[in-house]
């Protein structure tokens, strides 16, 4: 493996991470021995504890031991740690350079760029080095070690930027690769800065160290080779690659990892983006009714809000995990089950850090819902987890496409086509056992997405066709119109035809226009939705008469639930409370056209998402006047992917329309 040495990589780990946390909570424990206590565990510690002997991942019983006069603080609560996590994250974003994250108190910045303005911009004939160096700091091949000097620099300033903005001390390695920056990092903790030159990188990578220490080999990765007789640095190094990839490795990992082995790492800092989502969840030793899950459900919601409220975003989608014991015992290992259903943004309208008692109450309501399609509160339970999460954030929704797709993409056969953007396409890390394996499955389904998305997008336009018919290859399928009738003997993919037979007519008919509702108003949203979410009937907009038979047996036992799988039921991916449906809502025409605001495509306008259209049409009953001109849709010509961008700017969705 060639290795480069023109980038200069910083890894940049904060110190004692939750214990600064709590330290800049209560300033009067900075200099007592003190440690954050998680169970019986103590998960970290500041540094006078470890100067007593305190470790990290320690037992209680033994830190006191060794420290008595240990003070213990409850970390059980992480909401605070990854409201700093992220805020240290957007910091560094701020430098303009690529930003990886690596857990929540590590990050990988790419600096070249930055040193490149600074070698043009500034005289640098004297150049300086700030903090340590590990080794001799010389390349005989080539001028690297000034960029690696200017790095150290750079990395210095950024740890005072983390310590003013943030309060929050660091530890940083410097080198031109990922992994050689992060093992440096770690040679003078704390609040200290370590680089390292190419030809150094056997200083840190020891022959008889672990191919687990190595960052990025995990432990099943280790198992592999130490089935092989594989188990240390020098092993590894000598193995012939077709040894490595033997052991049920893919040729590209195993020459990865034997290149980590001697230090060599091309893998990129791959920008790490705001989390797909955000979510807390909490041990305990039980609960057992439903006024427990309630509260407990109240107070997780509680610790999520202050999170939401700092992201910013609004998220479409709500999850609850939960862990039964009765059912652990029962499969005999570590059983967490989830549902998720979709939610309406607007609950998550904050207004001074908090969201109205109502749809506190509502979002309470759909997670004790969703958890009753796992949990019987009728029969005994026993909880010891319960997890919550929201995701599908607006935003995301908007840079994949839904809105920007129709404005900006390139049209072909005069159909609007989705283009997969940098938050879609597929991650690859090369620190993960698997990577190349994942990468490739999330290339697929994204590829898959895209290809589907597309398909929805014709389908919502075709809205004269009244027959169900079934599409040639590649082909997309016509939508019913709401009124005319529908021939239903072709049965949906996911349903079992036996139950399809024996449905009746009137019914079939609603779950084939739900299905296309339903994939119509979860695409425009642009949401990531699994291929069976999309193409399943939305069972929420049916008559309780109809649903009681689905929920009864009429839905195939394995698409009900799977208690082992993530799979989750239709039922619970789309059905936020049916009992709050209204009958208009039910009998509610499916494809109905609103009236278009003036100035916009009306084509265009009846393609997007019912609450996008509604926000429009608000917008534009009030402030925003659309200019007079051509509406500037995806489909003009002289659409420019920097005009809808300088659009957006303005914040207002009806700008997409406008020419700038
Ligand atoms: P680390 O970076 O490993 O530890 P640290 O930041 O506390 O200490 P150091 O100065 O050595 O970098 O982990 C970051 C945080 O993750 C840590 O503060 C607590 C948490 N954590 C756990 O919850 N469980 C664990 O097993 C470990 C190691 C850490
Ligand atoms: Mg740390």
């Amino acid at each position: 493996m060639e290795d480069r040495h023109d980038r200069v990589i910083v890894h940049i780990d904060l110190d004692c991470f939750y214990a600064q946390v709590e330290m800049n909570k209560k300033p009067e424990l900075r200099d007592k021995p003190m440690g954050v206590q998680q169970k019986n565990i103590v998960v970290t510690c500041n540094y006078p504890a470890r100067a007593r002997g305190v470790g990290k991942c320690m037992y209680i019983t033994e830190a006191r031991e060794i420290c008595p006069e240990l003070v213990l603080v409850n970390g059980e609560d992480l909401a605070e740690y990854r409201r700093v996590s992220t805020a240290v994250y957007s910091s560094l974003c701020e430098t303009g350079s690529p930003v990886e994250r690596l857990g929540m108190d590590e990050n990988w910045l790419d600096i070249t760029k930055i040193i490149q303005v600074r070698r043009r911009e500034q005289n640098m004939t004297d150049i300086s080095l700030s903090g340590k160096v590990c080794g001799e700091l010389e390349c005989e091949e080539c001028e690297c070690i000034d960029n690696l000097k200017i790095g150290s620099v750079i990395a210095q300033e950024l740890r005072m930027m983390l310590k003013d903005k943030h309060n929050l001390s660091s530890s940083a390695g410097i080198a031109h690769n990922k992994v050689l920056a992060k093992l440096v990092g770690g040679v003078n903790k704390p609040d200290d800065q370590t680089v390292i030159a190419p030809g150094s990188a056997l200083l840190l990578l020891k022959h008889d160290l672990r191919v687990t220490s190595i960052p990025g080999v995990g432990r099943k990765t280790g198992e592999l080779l130490s089935a092989a007789g594989i188990e240390n640095l020098e092993q590894l190094r000598a193995a012939p690659v077709e040894d490595v990839e033997a052991v049920g490795i893919s040729r590209v990992q195993a020459d990865v990892i034997k290149g980590l082995s001697w230090g060599r790492d091309n893998s990129e800092v791959k920008m790490s983006g705001r989390p797909a989502s955000l979510g807390l969840e909490d041990r305990f030793l039980g609960i057992y009714t439903k006024e427990e899950c309630a509260e407990k459900l109240r107070w997780l919601l509680g610790r999520l809000l202050l999170l939401l409220a700092e992201d910013g975003r609004k998220p479409t989608t709500i999850k609850i995990t939960v862990r039964d014991y009765y059912k652990d015992k029962l499969v005999k290992k570590f059983h967490k089950e989830s549902r998720q259903t979709k939610v309406s943004p607007r609950l998550f309208q904050f207004e001074n850090g908090s969201i109205k008692p109502d749809s506190e109450t509502s979002l309470v309501d759909q997670f004790l819902v969703l958890l009753g399609k796992m949990i019987d509160y009728s029969d005994s339970f026993h909880i010891t987890l319960l997890g919550i999460a929201v995701t599908d954030f607006v935003d995301q929704v908007e840079k994949k496409g839904s809105i920007k797709n129709f404005f900006i993409s390139p049209k072909k056969d005069g159909i609007p086509q989705s283009v997969p953007t940098e938050l879609s396409k597929p991650k690859k890390n090369l620190f993960s056992d698997d990577s190349e394996e994942r990468a490739q499955k999330r290339k697929q389904s994204s590829e898959e997405d895209f290809s589907k998305k597309s398909k929805v997008e014709i389908m919502v336009k075709d809205t004269n066709a009244n027959l169900l018919v079934n599409p040639g290859p590649g082909e997309p399928k016509p939508v019913p119109s709401t009124s005319a009738p529908i021939s239903c003997s072709t049965c949906p993919p996911e349903y079992d035809p036996e139950v399809w037979k024996n449905l009746p007519e009137d019914l079939k008919q609603e779950l084939i226009r739900n299905t296309y509702t339903t994939d119509k108003v979860l695409m425009g949203k642009g949401s990531k939705i699994s291929t069976e979410s999309k193409s399943k009937p939305n069972c929420s907009k049916l008559s309780p008469e109809y649903k009681s038979k689905l929920n009864g047996s009429n839905l195939s036992p394995e698409s009900r639930s799977d208690p082992n799988s993530s799979k989750l039921s239709p039922e619970s991916r789309s059905e936020p409370n049916s009992s709050k449906l209204s009958p208009e809502s039910i009998s509610k025409p499916m494809l109905e056209i609103p009236v278009c605001p003036k100035g916009l495509d009306p084509e265009v306008f009846a393609q997007l998402p019912e609450d996008i259209r509604k926000e429009l049409l608000s917008d534009s009953a009030s402030a925003v006047k659309p200019k007079k001109t051509t509406p500037q849709t995806k489909s003009s010509k002289n659409a420019k992917k920097g005009s809808a961008t300088k659009s957006k700017e303005k914040n207002s969705i009806l700008n997409y329309f406008n020419r700038s």
